[in-house]
Order: structure tokens, then sequence, then C-alpha cells
């Protein structure tokens, strides 16, 4: 049985999504990051940079127990793991899911944070660094577009790429931008909303 540690955040969603994916049993441990339980002691021993997610799997390789942080890993991780193809075998099929899966985590996610927090989260209104980050994130729906205008998921067949940026899209590009302009990820966004295990990852968690 894996244990997720889970906020209900971007980088929580991508890896519950991953998990629910692969298929493998789970429970989820709640980390409030908003009461600081990142914090806590023992929590800082799976993820040393007291951030959510982070993954304990006590069946890891060769029967030993392992943690890991950064939602990317974990993606990883349970993809090979589950063996159903949303982390492909092909080295070459490989090569494009990881392109896009360090794009999602490395650099996606990354300035739509940035995005979040001026446009959201920030008590203080700086109009300079709203307008940067809308920018930024506007520049890279017209990525995804563009990308996704000729293919059907971002790297060949649905795989953990996709799920490492479709929360950041929906938050985001849906809520805040909206779609209208990029039809391509709108299709996209809908055909990853739909499926069962973005369902499930979306939904109640206790
Ligand atoms: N690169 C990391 C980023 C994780 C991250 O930013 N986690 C945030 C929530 S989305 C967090 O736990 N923040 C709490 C803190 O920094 O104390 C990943 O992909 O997992």
């Amino acid at each position: 049985m894996l244990d997720l540690y889970f906020f209900t955040t971007d980088n929580g969603y991508k890896a519950r999504q991953g998990v629910e994916e692969s298929g493998l049993p789970y429970r989820i441990r709640l980390i409030n990051i908003r009461q600081r339980e990142q914090f806590a002691p023992d929590y800082l021993k799976i993820s040393p940079g007291h951030k959510i997610p982070a993954l304990v799997d006590p069946d890891g390789p060769g029967g030993s127990r392992i943690s890991l942080c950064e939602s990317g890993a974990i993606l990883k991780y349970v993809g090979e793991k589950a063996g159903n193809g949303i982390y492909p075998t092909d080295p070459l099929a490989r090569l494009k899911v990881e392109q896009w899966l360090f794009w999602g985590s490395a650099t996606f996610t990354t300035l739509a944070q940035q995005f979040g927090f001026f446009i959201r989260r920030n008590p203080e209104d700086v109009p300079a660094a709203k307008r940067h980050y809308t920018t930024v994130l506007r520049d890279m729906l017209g990525t995804l577009e563009t990308h996704l205008a000729d293919n059907e998921y971002v790297a060949g067949a649905f795989s953990v790429a996709d799920i490492s940026i479709y929360p950041d899209v929906h938050l985001h590009g849906v809520n805040d931008i909206g779609l209208a302009e990029y039809p391509a990820v709108r299709r996209w966004h809908d055909a990853i909303e739909a499926r069962p295990a973005t369902q499930r990852a979306w939904g109640p968690h206790q």
C-alpha cells in the first residue's frame, strides 16, 4: 500500500492523478500546508524541502521501503511501477514523455504558480507582476496550443507527461485565463478531465 502525502494544490493533484492512473492501492496522508504541517520533523525526513507531494512505498525496488518527493519523480515512479503504458518502456517514446514531463514540472507549473501567487493570493496588488505572469502563462498556453493542434496528447499516447501539465491548465488556464483562444488545449483538457482516474483524483480525499 502506497502512502501519498497530499494537499489540494496543483502538484498534489499531479501525484494523486498519477497514483490513480497507476491503479496501485494507496492511502492519503493529508499534509495541510496552510497549517505548516510540512515542517513536522518526521515529514522533513521524507520531503527535505518541506513540500508536498511525497510518496512512501514499503515495497519499492528489491522489496525495500522507498520515499520520494517531487511530483515529476513520483509520476515517473508510479508510471514505471504500474507498467500500464503511462510511462512507456520504448526508449524513443520515453524521450518525448520525459521532455514534456520536465517541461510540465520545471517550466510550466513553476511559472504558473507565480501567476497564481500574483493574480490570486498576494494581498499586495503588483500590476507589473500580474501583467508579466499573465503574458508568460499565455505564452506557455500558446506553446501547448501549437503542439496539441497536431498531437492528441503531449507525447504520443496519454502519459505521465500530460498529468504533469493538466492541473495548472485546469486551475489557471480554465478558471483564470479561459481557453476560448486555445481550442486544442481545451480539447486536450476536457479529454483528461473526463478520465475516471482524474475524477477520482480531484474528488473527496477523506
Ligand atoms: N517541484 C515540486 C514543487 C512542490 C511544491 O511547490 N509544493 C508546494 C505546494 S504546490 C508546497 O508544498 N509548498 C509548501 C512549502 O513550500 O512550504 C514538485 O513538483 O513536487
